[in-house]
């Protein structure tokens, strides 16, 4: 008797074992995120940008033609992506915040993977980071988020800021800057990024007892633009376009929509900006070739069989187009983002989804193919019906809102057009053909950009007569959209004094 139950006991952990080991088929995650990259991207059809690995990603996924972020701001993105809320929910609608501050019991998605048994792993910036003052460091992170973080710090960090040209003497991060170092791929942060993601990817292929969830967040080609020189070298300065026409095109936009503007940008010759571009492709093919050494990780290690790969940036970026540089507009160049999600031996590989889609819906389509429990109320869409179909016309719109005026200090705009010292937010809807923008609910302007016939929104409509019925029609559809950005309560969550720790005890 003695014997059989032993017996029972070792049938009941064999059972047990066999039912943890087909648990832990679940499919790993790589999560890779580039910091202020818009869609300079050769498979997004730029004819310049030099980037083989991530075209290789598109290659074997589905490549979202019409990705957007919520906010085209690192920290309110960021919080939005990893928590699948609009800002409007998350409360955080500027830098240096993190999401525990406002509602400290919703789970992000790595703390839902993490709490569905994954391995989950940080290196480099998801959450906020100041950069590069805080590269080597958590940044504005969420600890609750990760089992594990990495912070390397390279010598585009430690050693050659001095010899950074910037338009703004002693600033590097929030202001254009740029340098070409001689100093190796392995020895800059990035490069030592995909180093650790080799030595964290070797590890989980050993202990292949839980699946994991790595994230991976390279800094470039976020400012300063510094990169080794061969990258320079792909990008000879006097062959970079620069943007003509923009006094004529900034006749019909309306004050806040050019409020990113920063003054120090007075400063830019056509030779600077010249040379701002090649730095910022160069900062782009050097991310790029990091990319390529941890997907050939997954590869060598025999892990892509079973890994699903995400591509993206936390928002676009404009190089001149209306006048504008870096972030902040609701120009799609700037609200736009590149997103590429590669499904193991998916039967879509290479295909393209043109439905307009959003970083809220990453968290809800990561979960429904990992089978990972989602908080509620997520507000995003999962994206798998796409996957699976990419002519599936899915919600059919993506919303972008950003913050204006109020004494912001976000992102130092130096343009603050709101005068009177009223913060007011515009909020822009992409929808397969249109770009519809309202900014103060339309009382400070509005924006009409038709993308079937005006790629570039060089021409705004919304005050001509003959679009006044599309315009109302896209300003109800927006309003309907900017709902279901808020919590079911609808009032924004604000900052609570002195919460800051993670909860780990949410379930
Ligand atoms: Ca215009």
């Amino acid at each position: 008797m003695h014997r059989l139950q032993l017996s029972l006991g070792m049938l009941i952990f064999l059972v047990c074992c066999c039912v943890t080991n087909a648990a832990d088929s679940r499919p790993n995650v790589l999560f890779i995120i580039s910091d202020d990259l818009n869609n300079m991207i050769g498979c997004y059809g730029d004819p310049l940008a030099k980037t083989p690995n991530i075209d290789r990603l598109a290659a074997k996924g589905v490549r979202f033609d019409r990705a957007y972020c919520s906010f085209p701001l690192c920290g309110p993105s960021r919080n939005s992506l990893l928590t699948g809320l609009y800002p409007n929910s998350t409360g955080i609608l500027a830098n240096a915040q993190i999401f525990r501050q406002t509602i400290p019991k919703h789970r992000s998605m790595p703390q839902a993977f993490r709490n569905a048994g994954y391995f989950v792993s940080r290196i480099g910036k998801l959450y906020h980071y100041n950069v590069p003052r805080s590269i080597g460091t958590n940044g504005h992170d969420d600890p609750g988020s990760w089992e594990m973080e990495l912070n390397p710090a390279g010598v585009d960090r430690l050693v050659e800021e001095p010899q950074i040209f910037s338009l703004t003497p002693g600033q590097f991060g929030g202001t254009l800057s740029w340098f070409a170092s001689p100093e190796s791929d392995s020895k800059h942060t990035d490069g030592l990024m995909a180093s650790d993601a080799e030595w964290v990817l070797e590890r989980c292929a050993k202990q292949k007892d839980r699946p994991f969830f790595l994230a991976l967040g390279f800094f470039r080609p976020h400012t300063p633009y510094v990169s080794p020189k061969p990258y320079f070298d792909k990008y000879p300065k006097e062959t970079m376009p620069i943007v003509e026409g923009i006094a004529e095109d900034q006749k019909d936009i309306p004050a806040p929509g050019l409020g990113s503007y920063k003054r120090e940008q007075d400063k830019l010759t056509d030779d600077l900006r010249r040379e701002a571009r090649q730095a910022y492709l160069a900062s782009i093919s050097f991310m790029d070739s990091q990319v390529g050494r941890v997907i050939d990780a997954l590869d060598r290690l025999e892990l892509s069989d079973n890994t699903i790969v995400v591509f993206t940036s936390d928002h676009g970026y404009h190089m001149g187009e209306h006048g504008l540089w870096q972030k902040m507009s609701l120009f799609e160049e700037s609200a736009r983002v590149p997103l590429l999600i590669v499904t193991p031996n998916s039967k879509q590989a290479g295909k393209v989804a043109k439905s307009p889609v959003s970083h809220v819906d990453l968290f809800p389509t990561l979960a429904e193919l990992c089978g990972v429990p989602t908080p509620d109320p997520l507000q995003g869409q999962s994206l798998v019906p796409i996957l699976n179909a990419p002519e599936t016309k899915g919600r059919g719109w993506a919303l972008t809102q950003v913050m204006r005026g109020g004494g912001q200090a976000a992102a130092a705009v130096t343009t603050n057009v709101g005068a009177d010292g009223k913060r007011f937010f515009g909020y822009s809807l992409r929808t397969d053909r249109f770009r519809y923008t309202e900014w103060d609910d339309g009382q400070r302007g509005r924006e009409l950009y038709d993308h079937d016939k005006d790629p570039k929104e060089i021409h705004n409509l919304a005050d001509l007569p003959e679009f006044a019925t599309l315009r109302e029609d896209l300003s109800k559809q927006l309003r309907e959209a900017v709902k279901t950005t808020f919590p079911p309560s609808g009032e924004t969550p604000t900052i609570k004094p002195g919460l800051w720790a993670p909860d780990l005890t949410n379930p």
